[in-house]
C-alpha cells in the first residue's frame, strides 16, 4: 500500500541521498513531504519524480501525518521530537540517522539485511553509524560461515562524514592550497587541516582513550549482529582527504578456520556487496569506484599473517552517504513495507 513519506533534513547531504534514494526506492510513495527549519521553509526542492516539493516547516503534528518520516537532522532534535512524531498508534514510523537512540536496548538499530526483523511491529528504528554499516555488510557473512572471535578494523574515512560543511571545507582547502593562496588550508569542521593530511580522530574522545567513533563500531556492531556485550571489536578511525566513501581494513580472527574461496563466494552471494577481488588485474576496493554506488565494494582478501588458518584479512569500501546513511534507512523503510509494518 502507498504511503506518505516525511523527511526532516532534505537540504543536508545524507537528507538529499535520502530524497534520491526514495526516487528509486520499490516503496510506493503517494506523497514526499519535506520539513525544514524557519531558514529554508518556504522554499522549494527538486525532488526528481516528486516535482518540486515545498520545504514545510517542521511540526511534530504535520509530521504524525505521515506514515514514514526520516530524521537525518542532528541527535538533539531526535532526542526532542523522534518520540513525540511516533508514540501511539497513530504516529509515524520514525527511522533517525542520528545517534541518539541507537543504545538504547528497547529500538531497533537496523542493517536490513542483517537484522531487518528487528523492524516488525516498530515505531522508532536507529540507522547505523556509517562506518559499522559498512563494514557489517562484510563482516556478517562471514560471521554466519565462520563464527567472529575477534574483529580489528582500522578506517580510512571521507569527508563526507562531516557532512556537507566536511565536504565543502575539503573542497575549498584543497583549492586555496593549490592556488598558492595559502600554504595550509583552514579549518573549522576538523580538528586540523584535513587537504593533504590524515588526522587520527573523529568525534570525541573517550576516557579509555578510543574515540566516539571507533567505540560507535564496538557498540554497533555487537547490537546488530547479537553478539555478547563484552565481543572483542577494536577500531582506529582516521579522517583522510577523499570526498564521500569511507575504507576500511577489517582483519578478523574466527572459531572455525576459513576456507578463503567459501568466503570469495559468500561475499559474492552476499546482498550488498561487490567484489572487487582481481589483483593480478589491480582490481580492489577504492573510493573513486564505490562512490555512488550502493553496494559496498570487498576485496584484497587473503590469509591472515597473524591468525592463520582462523583469520582473514581484507578491505572494504562503502559510499558513506548511501550504504552508510540514506540507503540503509530507505532499505529499513521497503523491509518495514514488506513486513507490514508501514
Ligand atoms: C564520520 N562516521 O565519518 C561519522 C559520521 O554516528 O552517525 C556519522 C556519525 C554517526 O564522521
Amino acid at each position: 500500500n502507498a504511503v506518505t513519506v516525511g523527511v526532516v533534513g532534505a537540504t543536508g547531504a545524507v537528507g538529499k541521498e535520502i530524497v534520491d534514494c526514495l526516487n528509486k526506492s520499490s516503496l510506493d510513495v503517494s506523497k514526499l513531504r519535506i520539513f525544514g527549519s524557519s531558514r529554508s521553509a518556504g522554499s522549494t526542492r527538486d525532488a526528481g519524480k516528486f516535482g518540486e516539493v515545498p520545504v514545510e516547516l517542521f511540526d511534530v503534528a504535520a509530521a504524525r501525518e505521515c506514515d514514514v518520516v526520516f530524521l537525518a537532522v542532528s541527535g538533539d532534535f531526535a532526542l526532542e521530537h523522534a518520540k513525540a512524531i511516533s508514540e501511539g498508534d497513530d504516529g509515524a514510523v520514525v527511522i533517525d540517522n542520528s545517534s541518539a537512540f541507537r543504545y538504547d536496548k528497547d529500538i531497533p538499530l537496523v542493517v536490513p539485511e542483517i537484522n531487518g526483523e528487528c523492524t516488525k511491529g516498530a515505531k522508532l528504528i536507529a540507522n547505523p553509524n556509517c562506518t559499522t554499516a559498512i563494514g557489517l555488510m562484510a563482516l556478517y557473512p562471514l560471521h554466519k560461515l565462520f563464527k567472529l572471535k575477534r574483529v580489528i578494523m582500522s578506517t580510512y574515512q571521507a569527508a563526507s562524514g562531516a557532512g556537507q560543511p566536511g565536504m565543502d571545507e575539503l573542497q575549498e582547502g584543497t583549492r586555496a592550497v593549490l592556488s598558492g593562496e595559502r600554504e595550509v588550508a583552514e579549518n573549522k569542521i576538523f580538528a586540523h587541516p584535513l587537504p593533504f593530511n590524515v588526522i587520527p580522530h573523529i568525534d570525541k574522545f573517550q576516557e579509555n582513550g578510543y574515540t566516539k567513533e571507533e567505540m560507535k563500531v564496538t557498540w554497533e556492531c555487537r547490537k546488530i549482529c547479537g553478539l555478547p556485550d563484552d565481543f572483542p571489536v577494536s577500531c582506529t578511525a582516521v579522517r583522510i582527504p577523499t570526498y564521500r566513501a569511507h575504507s576500511e581494513t577489517i582483519i578478523v580472527e574466527t572459531e572455525e578456520p576459513v576456507d578463503i574461496e567459501a568466503a570469495r563466494k559468500a561475499f559474492e552471494e552476499a546482498p550488498g556487496i561487490k567484489l572487487m577481488d582481481d589483483t593480478a588485474n589491480e582490481i580492489y576496493p577504492m573510493p573513486l569506484t564505490a562512490t555512488g554506488q550502493y553496494d559496498v565494494e570487498v576485496g584484497r582478501i587473503r590469509k591472515s599473517l597473524v591468525f592463520g588458518d582462523n583469520g582473514l584479512e581484507f578491505f572494504v569500501v562503502g559510499d558513506q552517504l548511501l550504504r552508510g546513511a540514506a540507503l540503509n534507512a530507505v532499505l529499513v523503510a521497503e523491509e518495514m513495507a514488506k513486513n507490514g509494518s508501514l
